[in-house]
């Protein structure tokens, strides 16, 4: 076969499938299709590397590491949006243009808050992302801005142009991202733009390609376009991302409308905006209007005020973690904020508090962080009553009431109680989550439920639950079906890997990405017990207070008593190094519908790609496998129709054990 020709074929392909899914919307592959020749791309690149092209979607993976930023000079100015923050200025903005242009007209757009890129094509091929930088001069970040799906690496003509927009962080992946940098201890993102820019600003491409960031472009540097609208239309047939939701305004009060109907908008977008830019339509107005030296004088940002509610602070109360951390939360009269009921927020610690000021049954100002995380701004002291009372910290834990300690240097109060109720229940939850031992079935309030019951003290407990089958079938709420369901699980978990043991385990410190490192390493628990803070620290990647804290806990009487406890019941204690086995389902794409009592679908996709099969969400010619799960749906008539061999649950779990 003429491999040049195969390329160039799946190039298009490829390229074609991700442009209609990134910048159209509008999906027209498979996913597992697609992974199936992007694979073929990679394997005939990595053999033949000169037919490795620019335009490679491969280019997009990541990997490239910067050992610093190049400066790049913009070829014109990044300017900066003058603000305005009320309708009247807008109107002073309104009459300032008339003045010059009466004939001027508007087109409004949403302003994306994410950070200005420069992306500059030559015949045809993209050569340069740049940030904006002092304006005019900026960082080139070409690695990160590959990653990027809906970036077009090649355009379907031959040109060489310069097209400026806003890269951004969707809030969903910015709500999982740090749900995840949580769960590895890592430090969190404050907003969506913060959390765009912290990509960006990273010299090695593969974190930028796994952080699902999205650009809007805006602006077309220098064509034959007569007015902003025509160079948005432009540059969406040329193939960028451009927001739809702009606006074309003859009167500044069509403007007023239009910012009225996005404030409403705002909340359900699926991007942070922070105001609307509001631009003079006819570009050959703008040099009749000008600039100054920093921004130009046709365009301004009508910024939103950030959506403040006052309510009254009812209590502050205290949570008790699981590493015995004492956290204040402030809970007042619910109220909405940006569309969500909220009636609690972190308070963080004693100095955060005492540095607001704050006092119970003040009115308080609340917003949300990042529109998600809520936040008490401040006390309105102006307001304040005789019923106010001065914030003073506690002394002994609110559950166990032992006295807490702060440690020199530290912010946090901690209970240092190993036997505090809370802080037991607390390392039940975290053991049981999903970045941990991922037990589905045993949640927050079943592990409460289950430690006040008096059946689960501590991890090795979760383990012993089936020898309880009948005093648990009869606990308010469940039943022989849910315990059923739950010990199944149970059972199922003890086959998860060693790193999700070692996290779940708490160990201070040791969060889930340095739990991996650490099982790489020593292979199985023996090594893990056994290894020194200098066998620890030679990894290179853990630092000093982690393998501290380690070789610590692995010496505790009482920590090693449970870890032997849980090898005895038979908990998986070696690390798997993820090889995939050669099996039944090697090669196979397997669907599942309804549910499995077995295990979630997470652990039935993981099963199967390690024994070499696939699973996708839909059934279609080329599915090999229905596995039929409790409650089916749809999947399992169309199955049927396409003549689709068919299994239940206990032929699959025998099949994987073959
Ligand atoms: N339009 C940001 N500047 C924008 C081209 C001008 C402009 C913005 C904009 C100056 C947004 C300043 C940095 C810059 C490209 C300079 C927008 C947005 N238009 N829709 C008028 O959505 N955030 N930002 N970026 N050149």
């Amino acid at each position: 076969m003429d491999l040049a020709k195969r390329v160039n074929e799946l190039k298009e392909i490829l390229n074609k499938a991700s442009e209609a899914y990134y910048v159209y919307d509008n999906p027209i592959m498979e996913d597992y299709e697609y992974d199936k020749l992007i694979t073929e791309l990679i394997t005939i690149e990595d053999a033949n590397p000169e037919l490795k092209t620019a335009d490679s979607p491969t280019n997009r993976i990541g990997g490239e590491v910067l050992s610093k930023f190049e400066k790049v000079t913009h070829a014109q100015k990044m300017m900066s949006l003058s603000d305005a923050f009320s309708y009247d200025e807008l109107r002073d903005f309104d009459n300032r243009v008339k003045a010059l242009a009466p004939n001027a007209t508007y087109l409004c757009e949403l302003k994306i808050d994410g950070l200005s890129v420069s992306l500059r094509y030559e015949n045809g091929y993209l050569v340069l992302g740049a940030t904006r930088g002092n304006g005019s001069i900026g960082e080139n970040i070409t690695h990160n801005v590959k990653t990027i799906k809906s970036v077009p690496l090649k355009l379907k003509n031959d040109l060489s142009i310069e097209v400026r927009g806003e890269i951004f962080m969707p809030k969903k992946s910015f709500v999982a991202l740090n749900l995840e940098r949580e769960a590895n201890e890592e430090e969190l993102f404050a907003n969506c733009r913060n959390a765009a820019a912290g990509s960006v600003r990273q010299l090695d491409s593969s974190i930028a390609a796994k952080r699902n960031l999205d650009v809007y472009l805006y602006y077309y540097l220098g064509q034959n376009v007569n007015t902003q609208e025509e160079a948005l239309i432009e540059m969406k047939e040329l193939g960028f991302k451009v927001n739809p939701l702009y606006k074309h305004c003859n009167t500044i009060d069509d403007v007023i409308e239009y910012i009225k109907d996005m404030g409403e908008k705002r909340p359900d977008l699926p991007y942070d905006i922070d105001g609307i830019v509001i631009k003079v339509n006819e570009i050959k107005l703008h040099d009749v209007i000008g600039e100054t030296v920093k921004y130009p004088k046709w365009a301004i940002a009508y910024k939103f005020p950030p959506e403040e509610v006052s309510t009254k602070l009812l209590d502050i109360t205290y949570q008790v973690g699981r590493s015995g951390v004492i956290t204040p939360v402030a809970s007042f009269k619910p109220v909405f904020v940006q569309g969500s009921l909220i009636s609690k927020a972190t308070l963080h610690n004693e100095d955060y508090i005492l540095a607001k000021d704050i006092h119970i049954n003040d009115s308080v100002i609340i917003r949300k962080a990042g529109d998600v995380i809520p936040e008490v701004v401040r006390p309105l002291v102006e307001e304040r009553g005789i019923d106010a009372i001065a914030f003073k910290m506690i002394t002994n834990c609110p559950c166990c009431n032992s006295e807490l300690v702060r440690r020199d240097g530290e912010a946090d109060y901690y209970c240092l109680n190993p036997n505090c109720e809370e802080k037991l229940i607390n390392k039940l939850i975290h053991f049981a989550s999903k970045p941990a031992y991922n037990i589905d079935t045993l949640g927050d309030k079943l592990c409460e439920q289950l430690y006040n019951a008096g059946f689960m003290k501590n991890i090795a407990d979760i383990f012993k639950l089936k020898n309880h089958y009948n005093e648990l079938i009869i606990l308010p709420g469940l039943g022989a079906k849910s315990i059923d369901k739950l010990l199944d699980r149970i059972e199922v978990s003890k086959n998860n890997n060693l790193d999700q043991l070692l996290f779940g385990l708490g160990i201070r410190h040791c969060g889930a990405k340095i739990a991996k490192l650490l099982c790489r390493k020593f292979k199985d628990i023996d090594g893990l017990m056994s290894a020194t803070y200098d066998d620890i620290i030679s990894i290179g990647d853990v630092g000093d207070a982690i393998a501290y804290e380690f070789v610590e806990y692995m010496k505790n009487a009482e920590n090693i008593a449970l870890i032997n406890e849980l090898r005895e019941l038979g908990l998986n204690m070696t690390y798997e190094f993820g090889e995939i086995k050669e099996s039944y389902f090697t090669s196979k794409k397997c669907v599942l519908t309804g549910t499995l009592s077995s295990m979630g679908r997470t652990d039935a996709k993981k099963l199967i790609e390690s024994h070499g099969g696939s699973l996708t969400d839909s059934v279609s010619k080329k599915t090999d496998i229905l596995i039929l799960g409790e409650n089916p749906g749809s999947k399992y008539d169309k199955a049927k129709a396409l003549g689709i061999y068919i299994m239940n649950e206990e032929e699959f779990l025998s099949k994987i054990k073959e």
